[in-house]
């Protein structure tokens, strides 16, 4: 028996929200997999949070909560999400939960059994004042290949390449700021290099996206090195027999994906052993960065484990916003529920959007203006208007869904697209079936004009009749054939249709069953335009993000603390004050700042009356370098915030002199 399609999706990092960069692998896998359902396939559809690794660690510190805290609640906040987007999992796990531990104790022992494991010493970054060595998210530095500023584990802003724990050069820890120096520390590494004979047909054959295979080919190509597989971390997965060390996050992730097979097939008492275990249909949608480890680490791992490899993998391209890479320190994000769900926008909007932008593997450049477009252009005017008008018409006139054949003209039409639809969906080609289908709602407006039921309706009830049931057909096919990508919209449709059950039970097959005659509901329109001040102002949102991430990313530059150190702030008395002679703005001040008294110029004049400083004591800087100011030599700066020169003042009584520190 051929064992079920698997099909599973990247897993999140649980230490932010979602965004619009993870629903271009999500939603695309879920239409994916809706679709051969529909098709009579046996399908399992697996995900889960990806719980370990230095970023969780570091970002738990900062919320001063456990990584498994921090891991749950984000894990919560991914299902929840996923489910408002209509993405529906048979199991959706954690990588920190028992199953994977025991999963990838289990295969990074088999590993060291067939002899694929060694032990090497690397000189890796260590923090003197944190007193701990640095893995990768925990120290930046420049890439020894490209020479950009990187961090620990990837040259993240320059050539992308992954970097090996001890290659950063210049490493700085990245939670104090301190100089790392390298010390010795024993790892264990995976003869990645190895498996060079295995990779190259593998990769020939694999099926998923041209781009997936094609990058990873060239990258064997050019060189494969061992992989050190541990981390001296406490979060993770144990290496079995060192209590100091656990494996590298990507070894306990993608185990992640057998581990949440095996809690599926608990609950439904299913044997997770035919997807993993020699040959496969195991499909993965992956984001186009994480090629490398699902392409090439990935296999070499289940192969030297002794597991079966992966069938297809699905690899989407880069998401842009507003033409700019996708950044959430430089404010280019799109928060699925905060910038959109919340706004009350329909998920399928978005749905079909992102698999209708462009190929699967191409650059989804987002912008609130196109999205407004496609969807008021393309859904609304065309599926929205088809639908809308046949079913007034049929309504109005009839009640219903006329009695009467179908052209098989129609049928052919509807069968047309079918395949075409199928093809596509088969080869992860997902804007090709989006526009198909839009294609065939298209060609039902065309037909609908062209045959003029409002018309003939008049003089030929049958004739009018017929029209009208053949446009109903065509939209029964549409139904069905965009389900996948707009699932609710759909089912809406279907209940317009007067159909009581849920369409998602149906075969893409039933396109071309003939609807039966049937009363249908009052029909109102299937979908509402994107209202041109809703889209101006989500885009003003997305811009004024844009500006703040803008305003903190200008560099302040840091002074060290010894910098800081020479400057002196002392506490002083007012003694005296006056105006400035011909000056509106400045006050001349005498000050004591303990055993000795400062002339200080200070722009209070307009703020402060003379009288209502003396006797104050205020905040005096008092190795300020002399100046003159209007001719009057001014000896320190008063300390004051704001445009209102509200003086910094000491809370409590202090004697003048008293040092600030
Ligand atoms: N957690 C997220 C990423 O790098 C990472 C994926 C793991 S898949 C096994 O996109
Ligand atoms: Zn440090």
């Amino acid at each position: 028996m051929m064992p079920p399609l698997l099909v599973t999706c990247g897993l999140p990092y649980t230490n932010g929200p979602c965004h619009l960069g993870h629903l271009r692998t999500y939603v695309p896998a879920d239409a994916f997999v809706r679709y051969m359902r529909r098709t009579g396939e046996e399908v399992v559809f697996v995900c889960g949070s990806d719980n370990h690794g230095t970023p969780i660690v570091v970002s738990a510190e900062q919320a001063g909560v456990s990584p498994r805290k921090l891991s749950e609640q984000y894990h919560e906040h991914f299902n929840a999400t996923f489910k408002r987007m209509g993405v529906h999992f048979d199991h959706f796990g954690m990588t920190d939960d028992p199953t994977n531990h025991r999963r990838t104790t289990a295969i990074v022992k088999s590993l060291i059994n067939n002899n694929y494991v060694y032990k090497q010493v690397v000189h890796q970054a260590y923090c003197t004042k944190c007193k701990r060595f640095l893995p990768d998210r925990y120290v930046e530095g420049i890439c020894p290949h490209c020479g950009t500023p990187a961090r620990g584990d990837e040259c993240d802003q320059g050539c992308g390449k992954h970097l090996e724990p001890g290659e950063i050069r210049e490493p700085v820890c990245k939670v104090c700021g301190t100089k790392a120096e390298f010390r010795d520390q024993e790892h264990y590494f995976f003869k990645l290099s190895r498996f060079k004979d295995f990779l190259l047909p593998y990769l020939d054959q694999v099926k998923g996206t041209t781009n997936a295979k094609n990058y990873a080919i060239g990258w064997i190509k050019e060189e494969l090195h061992d992989w050190c597989i541990t981390r001296t971390l406490d979060w993770g997965v144990k290496f079995p027999g060192r209590d100091d060390l656990v494996v590298y996050v990507w070894v306990d992730a993608p185990v992640g994906y057998i581990a949440f097979t095996e809690e599926w097939a608990k609950k439904t008492g299913k044997d997770w052993k035919r997807s993993w275990c020699g040959e496969n249909r195991v499909t993965h949608f992956i984001g186009g960065d994480i090629i490398y480890h699902h392409c090439i680490f990935w296999p070499a791992l289940l192969k030297g484990a002794g597991y079966g490899v992966p069938y297809a993998i699905v690899a989407s391209g880069m998401v842009k916003v507003d033409d700019h890479k996708f950044s959430k320190s430089r404010g280019y994000v799109v928060w699925t529920n905060e910038d959109y769900l919340d706004k009350g926008l329909p998920a399928d909007y978005l749905r079909y959007y992102l698999l209708s932008y462009t190929n699967h593997t191409k650059e989804l450049n987002f912008s609130w203006k196109v999205f407004s477009e496609r969807i008021n252009n393309e859904v609304v005017n065309i599926f929205g208007n088809f639908v809308y008008r046949t079913l007034f018409f049929a309504h109005k006139e009839f009640g219903g869904i006329p009695d009467g054949p179908v052209d098989p003209a129609i049928i052919a039409e509807i069968e047309e697209c079918t395949k075409t639809v199928d093809n596509f969906m088969k080869e992860y080609e997902f804007k090709g079936a989006a526009d198909a289908v839009m294609s065939l709602a298209a060609f039902g407006n065309a037909y609908m004009q062209n045959n003029a039921a409002w018309k003939i309706v008049k003089t030929d009830r049958a004739a009018a009749a017929t029209v009208i049931k053949n446009c109903v057909q065509l939209i029964k096919a549409i139904a069905l054939l965009i389900e996948p990508m707009m699932p609710e919209k759909a089912q809406e449709c279907w209940v317009m249709l007067g159909y009581t059950d849920t369409i998602a039970t149906h075969q893409i097959s039933d396109a071309i069953q003939e609807v039966r005659a049937t009363n249908i509901p009052v029909p109102k329109p299937l979908f509402a335009k994107m209202d041109e001040n809703k889209i101006a102002e989500l885009d003003a949102l997305l811009q004024k993000r844009v500006a703040e991430a803008n305003r903190k990313m200008e560099k302040i530059p840091t002074v060290s603390f010894e910098e800081f150190q020479k400057l002196e702030i002392r506490t002083g008395r007012v003694l005296a004050a006056e105006q400035v002679p011909k000056s509106n703005k400045l006050l001349r001040l005498q000050v004591d700042i303990g055993g000795e008294t400062r002339q200080i110029v200070a722009g209070m004049q307009q703020i402060y009356k003379p009288e209502e400083l003396v006797g104050k004591d205020v905040v005096v800087v008092t190795n300020l370098a002399p100046s003159r100011i209007f001719g009057i030599e001014s000896n320190g700066m008063i300390l004051a915030a704001g445009e209102q020169a509200s003086l910094l003042v000491p809370l409590k009584p202090v004697e003048p002199g008293t040092k600030i520190r």
